[in-house]
């Protein structure tokens, strides 16, 4: 495979995790990185001896040099990013969540496919191992044809000390992390037709939504739900893992908390572990996601070579990302919201 070279625009909290994950990428290595902020910028450049170091994307990517942005920026600076590098010709990777409105989103993948490049939104849930798992489950015909399913994210765990943005924007866990769960929803169970939401501020030093509990209509005809809660205290603390019951028509399968797969079917019950791996520079809970990580840049980067679709294009996020503005439309009227007008 050829070695890619990379820029890395925003140097804060989750960065340092793609940093890391892209030493370890077979093929591809950041060789600039950008933060406005000087001080993420020093700590970054020196953690990962990276010399060429910008305050401005703009003047970053004039000075080019690299063949991609990875862009681990917060949601607000996405679109203008995002069309930069279109506007450079730059294959560009873009944090979740996609962009502050599904029109700006709508925009950023007209953007980047009239400048013919790819656009990966860094969804990375999906590469999860035990997610992986039962995507693999249903493929070998283990549970049959799935026509119920439930994918449940309910912790307590502080998230806001790491990312205390979190706890100021008026929308908070749809758009932070369901909109993973929604997306695991969707490549488990398939595309979906309509939703109908309920949300819940508990926490009252917060000011979004920390409860959100989501009925699906898949196409295939399957019904699931997408339960999200941080204000949920449990005797062992989940975070951050998703739980995931499906009910098939020749089985049933069960992610359980502890990376316990159990799948039941006429030939009985098999249990697996499906623990994901603690890689060298990962630390608990979160080497579930620092994994997936890795994941998600080493596809990237495979295909960047080929030139094939990544699995969370920009094509492909849009679909989640519209079950996040359908839920909370749903939840603000209290009514059903049918999704296909919107994308
Ligand atoms: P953060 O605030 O810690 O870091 C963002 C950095 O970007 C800051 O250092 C800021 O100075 C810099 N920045 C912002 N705008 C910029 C611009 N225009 N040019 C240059 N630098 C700029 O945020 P974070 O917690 O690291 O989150 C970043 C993104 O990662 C968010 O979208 C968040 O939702 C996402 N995230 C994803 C996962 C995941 O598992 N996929 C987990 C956590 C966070
Ligand atoms: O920002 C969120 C994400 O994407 O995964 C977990 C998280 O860090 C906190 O909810």
């Amino acid at each position: 495979m050829p070695s890619f070279q990379g820029a890395l625009i925003g140097c804060g909290f989750f960065a340092v995790n793609q940093m890391h994950a892209w030493q370890d990428v077979d093929g591809a290595e950041i060789v600039a990185i950008c933060d406005r902020d000087p001080e993420r910028l020093r700590i970054v450049g020196d953690q990962f001896g990276i010399a060429r170091r910008y305050s401005d994307a703009a003047q970053m990517m004039a000075d080019g040099g690299f063949d991609f942005v990875d862009i681990a920026t917060t949601v607000n600076s996405h679109r203008a990013l995002v069309e930069m590098a279109a506007s450079h010709r730059l294959p560009v990777i873009c944090q979740k969540p996609f962009a502050p409105t599904l029109a700006d989103a709508k925009a950023m993948v007209a953007a980047c496919a009239a400048a013919g490049v790819p656009l990966m939104i860094h969804e990375n849930f999906r590469w999860q191992t035990p997610i992986q798992a039962v995507r693999k489950a249903l493929d070998a015909a283990q549970i049959g044809t799935p026509f119920w399913g439930r994918f449940s994210f309910r912790s307590g765990y502080d998230v806001f000390s790491g990312q205390p943005y979190l706890a100021e924007g008026a929308r908070f866990i749809i758009e932070d992390l369901g909109i993973h769960t929604l997306d695991i929803a969707r490549y488990i169970l398939g595309d979906v037709t309509a939703l109908t939401a309920r949300t819940k501020r508990v926490n009252p030093a917060i000011k979004g939504e920390d409860v959100a509990t989501i009925l699906l209509d898949h196409e295939t005809g399957a019904t699931s739900v997408v339960d999200v809660s941080y204000a949920t205290k449990a005797s062992v603390e989940p975070f951050p893992e998703t739980l995931i019951e499906l009910d098939g028509t020749e089985g049933s399968l069960r992610l359980m908390q502890g990376y316990r797969l159990e799948i039941t079917n006429a030939a009985g019950t098999e249990i697996h572990d499906v623990q994901p791996t603690l890689l060298p520079w990962a630390s608990r809970p979160w080497h579930n996601i620092q994994e997936s990580v890795l994941a998600i840049q080493q596809h990237w980067t495979e295909r960047l070579a080929s030139g094939a679709e990544t699995s969370t294009s920009g094509a492909d996020n849009l679909k989640t990302f519209a079950l996040v503005e359908a839920a909370y439309e749903s939840a603000a009227t209290l009514q059903p919201v049918t999704i296909g007008p919107l994308i």
